[in-house]
C-alpha cells in the first residue's frame, strides 16, 4: 500500500473511532430545527450532511481543512520556480488533513502521471458523439465509458467485507483524477482544434501537463490552471456536484458512476455552467455596447436591462456566501499580476464596481456578490482559451478532487445510503390544520 494511502487509512479509522465516541455520547443532540420554508426552499441552511474536506463560512468563505484561499496559496507545494498551488498537494490536504511537503505532492503527482493511461474505448465512446455536443454531455459520456476500470464496481461483484469498500474507492478515485485532463484535452483538441491531439508530458505536473495537452504551452496559463484547479476543487459538501456525488455514491454506486451525477449537476447554468454564462453576458455586453470597454454606467444600465428581462446576472450571487467570494479574489490578485491591462478583465473588474448595488437594490437577492464563475472565464479568455462552452469541463476537473476525496471519507466512515424524508402539500396541510388544533 502507498504511503498516501496508509496515511489515509490511520487518520480515517482513528475519525472514524471518534465519530462512535461522539455519537455514542451525544447522537440525540438537536443541531437545528427545519422550517417548513426549507422544505419547500432548496433544503438552504438545514445542517444534514457532514463533508470532511472543507467548510464553508457565510462571510469568509471556503477553508479547506482550516485553511483559506490565501493561506493554501501560501503554504501548499509549488513547482520550481511557481507561484500558484499545485492542486496535488490540496487534495493531499483534503484525504488526510495534513499539509503536505513538497514530497508528497510529487508523490501524488506522480501517481497520477502513472495511472494517466486511457482505454481507447473511451476515445471510441466520445468520436461516436457529433462533434458539436455539448463538452460536458461529452466529458459525461466518456466518465461513464471509463467506468469499465471500476476496482471497487468489480470488486463488489465478486464480494467483498463492507471494511474494504473505503480501499476500492481510492484506487478509482486515484485512476479517476488521473485520467480526466486527458480526456477533457481529447475533448478540446477534438471540437475546437480540428482532432489534433497532443500527447501527454509526463515530466510536467497535473496542471502543467494538462495545459500542454489543452495547447498552451504559456508559463503564466500553467500557473493559471494550477491556481484554477486548487480553487474550483471543493465547497463543502451541500452544493449540487458535491452532493450529487455523494447522495449517489450513498448507494455503493461506483465512483465513476457517482462522480459522474455530480458532473451533471456542474453542467447546470445555476452551478457549474455560469462559467459558461458570465463570458457569454460580458461578450453580448460589449457587442451591443459596441466596445471592448463600456463604461460603468453603461454596464450599470445593462445590468438593469438583464434583470428587468427576468434573467440573472451570472456569476453573482451564492446559496451561502454573503460576501466576494476569496475564489474571485485570488483570480483578481492573479489577473493584476499577469494581465491588469486586458479589456475583458478589466470589463470584469468594473461589473464588480456596478453590480452589487443595484443587485442589493432589488431587495431580494440574498449576495449581491461575485462568485467563483464571474471572474474565470475572462482569465482563460485573455490567455487564448476563448470557447466557453469548454469552461465547465475544466471547473469539473477540478471538482473531481474534492468530491471524490469526500466520498473516499464517506466509505471509510461507512456512511449509509442517504434517505431524507420528503413530504406533500397534502400532509402539509393536515399537519397545519392538527397544529391549529393543538392550540386553539
Ligand atoms: N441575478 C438575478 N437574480 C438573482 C441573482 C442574480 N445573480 N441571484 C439571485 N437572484 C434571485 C433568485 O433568482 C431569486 O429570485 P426569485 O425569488 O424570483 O426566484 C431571488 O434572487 C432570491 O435568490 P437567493 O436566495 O438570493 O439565491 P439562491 O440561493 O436561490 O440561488 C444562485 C443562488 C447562485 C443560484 C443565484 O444567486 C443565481 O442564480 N446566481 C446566478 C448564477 C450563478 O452565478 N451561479 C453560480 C454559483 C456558484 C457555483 O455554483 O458555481
Amino acid at each position: 500500500m502507498g504511503y498516501v494511502k496508509e496515511r489515509f487509512k490511520e487518520v480515517a479509522t482513528a475519525k472514524a473511532a471518534e465519530i462512535k465516541e461522539i455519537l455514542a455520547e451525544h447522537g440525540d443532540a438537536e443541531l437545528g430545527k427545519v422550517l417548513l420554508s426549507q422544505a419547500y426552499q432548496g433544503a438552504r441552511g438545514v445542517p444534514a450532511l457532514v463533508s470532511e474536506t472543507s467548510l464553508l463560512d457565510p462571510n469568509e468563505g471556503i477553508r479547506f481543512r482550516g485553511y483559506s484561499i490565501p493561506q493554501l496559496r501560501d503554504k501548499l507545494p509549488k513547482v520550481d520556480n511557481g507561484q500558484e498551488p499545485c492542486p496535488e498537494g490540496l487534495f493531499f490536504l483534503m484525504l488526510t488533513g495534513d499539509l503536505p511537503s513538497d514530497e508528497d505532492a510529487a508523490h501524488i503527482s506522480a501517481t497520477w502521471a502513472r495511472r494517466s493511461h486511457v482505454p481507447t474505448h473511451v476515445f471510441q465512446v466520445i468520436e461516436s458523439l457529433p462533434v458539436n455536443t455539448h463538452p460536458m454531455t461529452q466529458f459525461c459520456s466518456a466518465i461513464l465509458a471509463l467506468q469499465t476500470e471500476s476496482k471497487f464496481a468489480k470488486a463488489y461483484q465478486e464480494g467483498i467485507s463492507k471494511k474494504d469498500y473505503w480501499d476500492y474507492t481510492y484506487e478509482d478515485a486515484m485512476t479517476l483524477i488521473a485520467r480526466l485532463p486527458r480526456i477533457a484535452a481529447y475533448i478540446y483538441r477534438r471540437k475546437y482544434k480540428g482532432g489534433q491531439h497532443i500527447q501527454p508530458d509526463g515530466m510536467l505536473d497535473w496542471s502543467g501537463n494538462f495545459a500542454h495537452m489543452l495547447g498552451f504551452e504559456n508559463e503564466s496559463f500553467r500557473e493559471l490552471m494550477r491556481l484554477y484547479m486548487t480553487i474550483h476543487a471543493d465547497h463543502e459538501g451541500g452544493n449540487v456536484s458535491a452532493h450529487a456525488t455523494h447522495l449517489v455514491g450513498s448507494a455503493l454506486s461506483d465512483p465513476y458512476l457517482a462522480f459522474c451525477a455530480g458532473m451533471t449537476g456542474l453542467a447546470g447554468p445555476l452551478h457549474g455552467l455560469a462559467n459558461q454564462e458570465v463570458i457569454r453576458w460580458i461578450e453580448e455586453l460589449q457587442r451591443e455596447l459596441g466596445t471592448q470597454e463600456p463604461s460603468k454606467e453603461q454596464i450599470a444600465s445593462y445590468i438593469k436591462q438583464t434583470l428587468s428581462e427576468g434573467k440573472v446576472v451570472p456569476g453573482y450571487g451564492h446559496a451561502v456566501l454573503r460576501q466576494t467570494d476569496p475564489r474571485f479574489v485570488a483570480q483578481m490578485e492573479f489577473g493584476k499580476k499577469h494581465c491588469p491591462d486586458d479589456p475583458t478583465v478589466k470589463t470584469v473588474w468594473n461589473v464588480y464596481e456596478v453590480a452589487p448595488s443595484i443587485l442589493e437594490a432589488t431587495g431580494k437577492i440574498k449576495n449581491p456578490w461575485p462568485n467563483v464563475d464571474a471572474h474565470s472565464g475572462s482569465l482563460l479568455k485573455h490567455f487564448g482559451l476563448v470557447e466557453e462552452d469548454f469552461y465547465t469541463v475544466l471547473f469539473g476537473c477540478s471538482r473531481a478532487l474534492g468530491v471524490l476525496a469526500s466520498l473516499c471519507w464517506d466509505r471509510a466512515l461507512g456512511f449509509p445510503i442517504e434517505r431524507p424524508k420528503s413530504i406533500t402539500t397534502e400532509w402539509v396541510k393536515g399537519w397545519l390544520a392538527k397544529q391549529g388544533e393543538m392550540a386553539a
